[in-house]
């Protein structure tokens, strides 16, 4: 893709359509979560961006049903993708369980090909292993499949398919599973899960390339690109756990949250020990894995939880595009425009033009930069979030405004301490 094709969205439209779902979150996590009936006490995940899978109770055990479908998606305002995923939703609803559960999962096949389930880290007899041609027959297209095992342990889990993996895993299907410790925990817990997941989606096309290796150019959160992703909310004192998942096709990423500092406590693996646990600001989530971190609500404000990979924290670009950062293009627009209508020279001075321009834009794409912050724009895009801190929660929270903002140097402070700009 050339640089000429870059575009942008409403950003109007997005920051309006990002504000009512963070609505939607705040209220749902603004008071402490109640456990909702029927869950036997097991604190109530957060999923920002997505739901989680009901379940009934027959003869003792927890019956599921998931369906493998094709699934019209929505990354962010202005790019709409014909994904695969489950029960409606790429991720898959999140599956929420007590440790000891004994579950039925029924698997109904609505894909045009045969697919599987693999419960990934959930320590399962064989047989329930889901991997197509080894452990079970592929489920062809309109069968049902059960899968009948006991959750073994609390933690942080992940299911996709074990079919044809390269293709379903790019197309969207995945989701979490979290398993509560029986009895609860004994304190509130502000319980987020979020699944990390890229795609490569060329500019204007609605499906996935399930082909490529690498040049990824969606990023998200729970199926959602900055800035369609949900915040998460805390009050400060509220102990937050953050339940990362990645199961993208190549890229592991390292996710940053400002203003505080974590420990990683549990892996897909089990409880990290105490006495292992390390302070950190940033954890490397590699591809097939589960990372859980906690860490205590430090100070109000609008802290950023995005992965520092810069790319990971953009939305669709091209990488091909000639780098003209500093390069003279005087006369260029004409004398391209000869032969190239409509050309249009970008990015002499950086890339942060990509955020505000106003350029006609190519159908179903979303801008590589940004939405609208407080402050201006928000640069960033992709597997970028917002942590909302505050005192009290009551409904949305809305932006920060904070007491300390930095603000332009006066003339009067710069000769006080004798600083030249
Ligand atoms: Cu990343």
């Amino acid at each position: 893709m050339s640089i000429t094709r870059r575009n942008v969205l409403s950003s109007t439209l997005a920051a309006g359509a990002a504000l009512a779902s963070r609505k939607s979150l705040a209220q749902r996590t603004g008071a402490p979560p109640a456990p909702p009936p029927g869950r036997g006490g097991a604190h109530a995940i957060a999923v920002p961006n997505g739901s989680l899978l009901p379940w009934t109770t027959k003869g003792g055990i927890k019956i599921y049903h998931l369906r493998a479908e094709p699934v019209h998606h929505v990354i962010a305002p202005g790019l709409e993708i014909e994904a695969w995923g489950y029960n409606g939703s790429t991720p898959g609803p999140v599956i929420e369980a007590i440790e000891g559960d004994r579950v039925r999962i029924y698997v109904t096949n609505k894909l045009p090909e045969p697919t599987s389930i693999h419960w990934h880290a959930i320590l399962v007899p064989n047989g329930m292993d889901g991997v197509g041609g080894l452990t079970q027959a592929p489920i062809e297209p309109g069968k049902t499949f059960k899968y009948d095992f006991t959750f073994d342990r609390a933690g942080t889990f992940m299911y996709h398919p074990h079919v044809d993996e390269m293709t379903q895993i790019a197309f969207g299907m995945m989701g979490m599973i979290v398993v509560h410790p029986r009895g609860g925990e004994g304190r509130r817990v502000r319980d987020y899960a979020l699944m990390a997941h890229e795609m490569k989606i060329p500019i204007g096309a609605a499906r996935p390339d399930p082909l490529a290796m690498n040049d990824f150019n969606v990023l998200t959160f729970n199926g959602k690109s900055f800035p369609a992703t949900e915040s998460l909310v805390a009050e400060v004192g509220d102990l937050v756990r953050i339940r990362f998942a990645n199961l993208g096709p190549m890229d592991h990423h390292p996710l940053h949250l400002h203003g505080h500092v974590f420990e990683v406590v549990g892996t897909d693996g089990g409880v990290i020990p105490p006495s292992a646990r390390i302070p950190e600001t940033a954890v490397l989530v590699p591809v097939g894995t589960t990372r859980t971190i906690e860490f205590t609500a430090r100070a109000p404000g609008d802290w950023p939880l995005h992965c520092h990979m810069t790319h990971h924290a953009m939305n669709q670009m091209g990488h091909d595009a000639a780098n003209l950062v500093g390069a003279d293009t005087t006369d260029l627009d004409a004398k391209l425009g000869r032969v190239v209508p409509g050309y249009m020279t970008m990015g002499q001075g950086g890339m942060s033009e990509m955020s505000t321009m106003r350029m006609p834009q190519p159908k179903n794409s979303i801008s590589m930069l940004g939405g609208k912050g407080p402050h201006g724009m928000i640069e960033m895009g992709g597997m970028f979030t917002i942590l909302k801190i505050r005192d009290k929660l009551t409904g949305d929270p809305g932006w920060y405004e904070t007491k300390d903002l930095a603000t332009e140097a006066t003339a009067a402070e710069l000769a006080r301490d004798g600083i030249e700009p």
